[in-house]
């Protein structure tokens, strides 16, 4: 959650045509009073600033953008950063007019600061008529314990067989992970999906742990169409509640990972004849539009969801600038979607940080990412899900229970 606010700074306080440092500090109130105000529908109350640092002066005439993030979530307080840009400053001097002013090239941080603000639990409420409150609910951890690309001779962590798989599952469910978002294999390791191979690892799952099981439509590069609609075809007690619905070709490494136009809607009509609830996986900005488009023909209904998949190489990177982008389009677009990011590889862990400050849902496991720090394996997709369980915490958000998952992700959809 952000907020932004610019003034022009009027009136100098010391020689020099200096203005007052505690003119950024007040800036900084206002846009912590927003930001109180969006999260909390209050203005809230300043408790405590931890940090303030003036890194360059500031002069009358300056336009001076100060920006704030909630960068934590309490029970009642908000633990928020701030930063004040100089991008426009005077230009004075012999023989220069009055007048004469430049926009700087690049933006010059003049102040940093950060800290907490309160707003007492009898003063919250929407910040919008008939809007629920505007802080972020759980986050809801998906495990993808094992992809198509990830090999046993990368990691030996890797689970297989339909046991080794259900195992897996149970470890990511008993330390937060809802949702388990399933690839399979062959005997020799291979990616498949194979209809019969789908319904014995989520048998295994079943067997093993209460978690809402997503299977794969994209497969592995390569695959045909029909043979990636394997898993939707199941039916009774191995039924996926959730499966994947990739709407745009990428660039995959040295590869492509092909979804035509008409073909994503194809899947997309099989997902929905099935009752199944697709996840959208957009790896690119023009990915939004590709699911406009769905959305407009009736072929993806609402409420949206949509998983974020950054880094992959030669699609969009994984970065924090990016995800804004995207999820302040998805907002525009779609109001009320959920969303969450896989970060890919040495991304993972960073990017679920980002998520999690930023209100959205994480993911984490084999398939985006074998380590859990540089050079030392994870030792299942398990450590991974511990990992981003405490990046959550850290956030001041605890990690969604299937039933709270189940509440979001399966909500019936809009006919
Ligand atoms: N293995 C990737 C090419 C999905 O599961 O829907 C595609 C993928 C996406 O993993
Ligand atoms: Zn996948």
């Amino acid at each position: 959650m952000r907020a932004r606010i610019i003034l022009r700074m009027s009136k100098p306080h010391y020689g020099g045509n200096l203005v007052d440092g505690a003119q950024m500090l007040s800036l900084f109130g206002d846009v912590a009073t927003e930001l109180c105000i969006r999260a909390d529908g209050d203005e809230g109350l300043f408790r405590a600033y931890d940090s303030v640092e003036f890194l360059a002066p500031v002069y009358a005439g300056d336009f001076i953008e100060a920006v704030g993030e909630v960068v934590g979530w309490g029970k009642t307080s908000l633990k928020m950063s701030f930063a004040a840009y100089k991008y426009i400053t005077p230009l004075s001097g012999p023989g220069r007019e009055p007048s004469a002013a430049q926009l700087l090239g690049e933006r010059q941080l003049v102040c940093k600061a950060s800290g907490t603000c309160v707003v007492p639990t009898s003063c919250r409420r929407s910040p919008l008529p008939g809007e629920s409150i505007g802080r972020p609910g759980p986050a809801i951890l998906t495990a993808a314990i094992v992809g198509a690309e990830t090999t046993r001779a990368q990691t030996p962590h890797l689970p297989i067989t339909p046991d080794e798989i259900g195992e897996e599952a149970a470890r990511c469910a008993s330390v937060g992970a809802s949702v388990i978002h399933l690839h399979v294999r062959d005997e020799a390791g291979n990616p498949s999906q194979d209809r019969e191979r789908f319904r014995a690892a989520i048998a295994a799952i079943r067997r093993r742990c209460e978690v809402i099981i997503q299977t794969s439509t994209g497969g592995a590069v390569g695959m045909a169409i029909d043979e990636r609609c394997g898993p939707l075809s199941l039916s009774g007690d191995e039924r996926p509640e959730m499966a994947t619905l990739n709407v745009g070709t990428i660039n995959f490494g040295d590869d492509i990972f092909v979804n035509r136009r008409l073909d994503t809607f194809g899947v997309a009509e099989r997902i929905q004849k099935a009752g199944i609830i697709p996840e959208v996986e957009i790896y690119d900005l023009g990915h939004l539009d590709i699911l406009r488009e769905l959305v407009d023909k009736g072929a993806v209904r609402r409420p949206l969801h949509v998983q974020f998949v950054l880094g992959v190489r030669g699609a969009l990177a994984a970065s924090e600038r990016n995800l804004e982008l995207l999820v302040s389009r998805l907002d525009s677009d779609f109001p009320g979607s959920s969303w969450g990011v896989a970060g890919i590889g040495r991304h993972e862990l960073p990017m679920a940080e980002v998520a999690a400050r930023l209100g959205g849902n994480v993911r984490v496991g084999l398939e985006d990412n074998i380590f859990v720090e540089k050079g030392v394996l994870a030792k299942g997709s398990a450590e991974l899900c511990e990992k981003a369980v405490a990046i959550c915490q850290a956030a001041g958000r605890r990690v969604a229970t299937v039933a709270e998952a189940r509440a979001v992700l399966l909500a019936t959809p809009a006919s």
